[in-house]
């Protein structure tokens, strides 16, 4: 999956690298220059994004979630170099731009909306699968 910029003469702004298998997201790049920034997805079992790492293996930023995926975003290690403390600093959106968390599902920061392909599930102090028609296919 690629984004890209510039209707005349589009550049390819960032890049995913999947794996096999649905939702498996891998690899980010993203356009820095002439050259691309990478970043690797850490998941657990189900996919579930915990963090993205550099080029270094060093966390860039981290994530937990809610039960039924509500993430909380990690931006910083809380100045001691130690992820997973309970002392970072969060923000209500990714940092890297990030759109992947709960099981590798895309993350509306703006809207708070998981979508789960044919339907979205929505954050709100109810949390609830919204109903209606299902989306059309992300082509
Ligand atoms: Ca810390």
């Amino acid at each position: 999956m690629e984004k890209t910029e510039g209707a005349q003469s589009p550049t390819v702004e960032r890049q995913y690298a999947y794996g096999p298998g649905v939702d498996n997201v891998l690899v980010l790049f993203d356009k820095d220059g002439e050259n691309y920034d990478v970043h690797y997805y850490l998941k657990d079992p189900l996919w579930t994004v915990e963090a993205l790492v550099d080029e270094d293996a060093s966390i860039v930023e981290a994530y937990a979630y809610e039960v039924y995926g509500k993430p909380t975003i990690k931006t910083g290690d809380g100045g001691d170099g130690d992820w997973f403390d309970g002392d970072e600093t969060t923000a209500t959106s990714s940092a890297k731009g990030n759109p992947y968390l709960f099981t590798a599902r895309r993350w509306d920061d703006d809207i708070s909306l998981q979508y789960n392909r044919a339907r979205s599930y929505a954050h709100t102090p109810v949390n609830r699968l919204l109903l209606g028609p299902p989306h059309r296919p992300v082509v």
